[in-house]
């Protein structure tokens, strides 16, 4: 009989990749990958599901640039839908059913809605739909906050000589009407006078500045969210598709449970569900991405036990070493033609590219975008420097949290539970440095793959797969690849420390 110990997993710093012969520099790479079967992006990241890394201002961010991120669901259903339509609603082309406000609402009410979806301005219509005007920051400018409350719409909006445009208008006709008359916002309008779209200013700059945006056919972000498979998932599910989420996630820390298949195939068969991307994981070996891939899966999810967070190889004995488990999956996953997902244990851009040329597509990353501005939570300070919250979602923190519910306790499977005493932790809580805006930290992230891309010699991703090869490394060689016999006096923005 073979015996049980023969197989053996490897983890990120036990290989590297070897130089190869190469005519590519690093900035004429591309990193295009398909995120599932039918959404590709321009860059291979995504932020994980978890409550201190992804809610709507990460995920807009993400999405601007180049990635995705999946909404967490530690939120109650209806919290985590209006965070899909904040991300939604945050830009596009032209927006088909615009947010309106009606004449008679006060400025006080019309002050909030702005700032929830952090927007300037808003179309007026009266019952019919009709647009009887427009509301802006430059009517409001001259408003003392005192007036609000008794202040209405109708009171202050423009409402004569508005410059409208026909609901058919062309990108190019509705930018020079824009241009011609110098206003944010152009409502579009049919023959009878109804309110149909909206362009605004804001997204024209918008697809300029950040041209490698994940967007769907509409020109609106796209953004994904995480769903369980006990108790309201499905209620959570219809809401969030409704909400207009491009892609669901059924997140649990184990794929093969029969539940999270049976919660798969359910969405995968629906027909309501026919525009939605379904991921599916956690899994960490062939068979596991395989019954994800039978359920019916768009794209599978690879980690048990990598995260920086989690304690699951500790507490459950449970896991496969991630490059091994990534290596395995995508045999499954490449027979299948279905994208695969490297999720957690990555620490440096290196890693990254260590998952891609294992046959990861791309990278779920936790810890590295926990410390970012659009993280959720406050900065704290500790020693003098400056930190951020970063939590295991099956920490007693995020399952049990004081004088709070929590909505994503079934991950681990503990959702019967009641008592916070008995709940069993797969995760820590920590701090994280603070590390800025994620703009600048995903270009380090993306910048490393860029010259790993170079070193191997690979246009794209595909190539990185067909070029990369991987040698094994002693601790010898991790304290070499690392810097050494040095004390750190200047911070790297992509470096650490060992
Ligand atoms: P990391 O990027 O190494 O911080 O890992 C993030 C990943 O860890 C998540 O995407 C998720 O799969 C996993 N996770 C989240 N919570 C826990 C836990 O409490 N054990 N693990």
């Amino acid at each position: 009989l073979p015996s049980p110990f023969q197989k053996l997993g490897l983890a990120y710093d036990d290989v590297l990749l070897l130089p190869e012969e190469t005519d590519v520099i690093p900035s004429e790479v591309d990193t295009t990958t398909r995120l599932t079967r039918e959404i590709t992006m321009k860059v291979p990241a995504i932020s994980a599901a978890m409550d201190t890394v992804t809610e709507s201002d990460m995920a807009i961010a993400m999405a601007r640039n180049g990635g995705i991120g999946v909404l967490h669901r530690n939120l109650s259903i209806d919290d985590q839908a209006s965070q899909v339509d904040v991300v939604k609603r945050s830009e596009s082309g032209m927006i088909t059913d615009p947010l309106t406000v009606h004449p008679d609402v006060s400025l006080a009410e019309l002050d909030k809605l702005c700032g929830r979806f952090h927007i300037s301005g808003l179309p007026v219509v009266d019952n019919d739909d009709r647009l009887v005007g427009i509301i802006t920051n430059r009517d409001m400018r001259f408003i003392a906050s005192e007036d609000y409350d008794h202040l209405k719409v109708r009171d202050v909006m423009t409402k004569e000589n508005l410059i409208t445009g026909p609901s058919n208008i062309t990108k190019d006709d509705a930018h020079r009407l824009l241009a011609k008359y110098k206003v944010e916002k152009l409502p579009l309008v049919d023959d009878a006078g109804k309110l149909t779209g909206l362009i605004t200013v804001k997204d024209f700059v918008k697809t300029e500045q950040y041209p490698d945006a994940t967007k769907d056919g509409q020109g609106r972000l796209r953004v994904a969210a995480g769903i369980g498979f006990l108790g309201d998932a499905w209620q959570r599910a219809t809401a969030l598709m409704e909400a207009g989420v491009d892609v669901l996630v059924v997140d649990t820390a184990n794929g093969q449970a029969h539940l999270a298949c049976d919660m798969i195939s359910r969405i995968k068969n629906d027909p309501a569900f026919r525009d939605v991307q379904v991921i599916g994981g956690n899994i960490a070996t062939r068979a596991g991405a395989q019954a994800m891939i039978d359920a019916g899966v768009d794209a599978v999810k690879v980690g048990v036990g990598p995260g920086s967070i989690c304690t699951t190889r500790v507490v459950a004995g449970v896991g496969v070493p991630q490059l091994t488990a990534v290596y395995e999956a995508a045999q499954a996953c490449r027979a299948a033609d279905v994208p695969c997902i490297a999720d957690g244990g990555i620490h440096y851009s290196g890693d990254i590219a260590k998952a891609l040329v294992a046959g990861a597509d791309s990278v779920m990353l936790g810890g590295t975008l926990a410390g970012c501005e659009e993280a959720p939570g406050e900065k704290v300070l500790l020693h003098g420097k400056q930190y951020k919250l970063y939590r295991g979602m099956g920490s007693l923190g995020a399952m049990a949290p004081r004088g709070k519910k929590s909505y994503s306790k079934d991950r681990y499977f503990q959702a019967d539970v009641t008592s916070n005493d008995k709940v069993v932790p797969e995760g820590i809580e920590g701090e994280v440095p603070y590390r800025g805006p994620l703009n600048a930290v995903l270009y380090q992230m993306i910048g490393g793959l860029h010259q790993s891309m170079f070193y191997i010699g690979a246009h794209n991703i595909a190539e990185m797969r067909e070029r990369g090869h991987f040698i094994r490394i002693t601790d010898a060689g991790l304290r070499e690849s690392h810097p050494h016999d040095i004390v750190m006096t200047a911070e790297a923005p992509n470096y650490s420390g060992f």
